[in-house]
């Protein structure tokens, strides 16, 4: 049998991660199960849960700047970059890959391989409709949305309903242009 080692700090570290993100899975799965048995439709889970993940994405974004020193980006293609590989990374623990821009530059998917959310998730036959993960479409909508930009962000691909990956669409909508707050004399 092996001695018994006591765990180095970055063991310490990892495993406390883990930890984190399992609670993380699986908080979120019992609040999902409750809002199916609160609000019954799935429809309105979806919304409830895009509608969470809106609330939670105005306010996630100014912990985002300044945590990731992220300078504001040139265009939408360098946003999509920035959300692909820092955002997620930060938030989610993993980052996405940028697939099928547009023509007009204006949309692009996310798609992820791995998602941490739905970890020790199997959907049953009731649940065909259900957008497991929609928090994560209303966390960019409304992260997105105070940076100036609107957009629509709607499921592509889910693994939970037998998918290869998960894709998100992220469509710019409208680009508000900021105002600088003070005017120069
Ligand atoms: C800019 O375009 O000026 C930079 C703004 C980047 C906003 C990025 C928002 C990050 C949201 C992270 C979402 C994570 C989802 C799990």
């Amino acid at each position: 049998m092996a001695p018994l080692a006591p765990k180095t700090g970055d063991a310490v570290f990892a495993s406390v991660d883990r930890v984190n993100a399992e609670l993380f899975t699986l908080t979120y799965g019992a609040m999902v199960r409750q809002l199916l048995t609160d609000l019954e439709e799935v429809d309105e889970v979806n919304k409830q849960l895009d509608q969470m993940g809106y609330n939670i994405g105005v306010r996630l974004v100014d912990e985002f700047l300044a945590k990731s020193n992220v300078s504001r980006c040139v265009d939408f293609k360098e946003t999509a970059d920035v959300i692909a590989k820092v955002g997620f990374k930060m938030f989610l623990g993993v980052t996405a890959s940028i697939t099928s821009w547009d023509a007009e530059g204006t949309s692009f998917s996310l798609v992820l391989e791995d998602n941490p959310l739905v970890d020790f998730v199997e959907l049953p036959d009731t649940c065909q409709g259900l957008h497991y993960c929609n928090i994560l479409s209303g966390v960019l909508r409304g992260a997105l949305e105070m940076v100036s930009m609107k957009t629509e962000v709607t499921w592509v691909r889910d693994m939970l309903h037998g998918d290869d990956a998960y894709e998100l669409r992220v469509k710019l909508l409208k680009q508000v242009p900021e105002e600088y707050p003070y005017k120069d004399d």
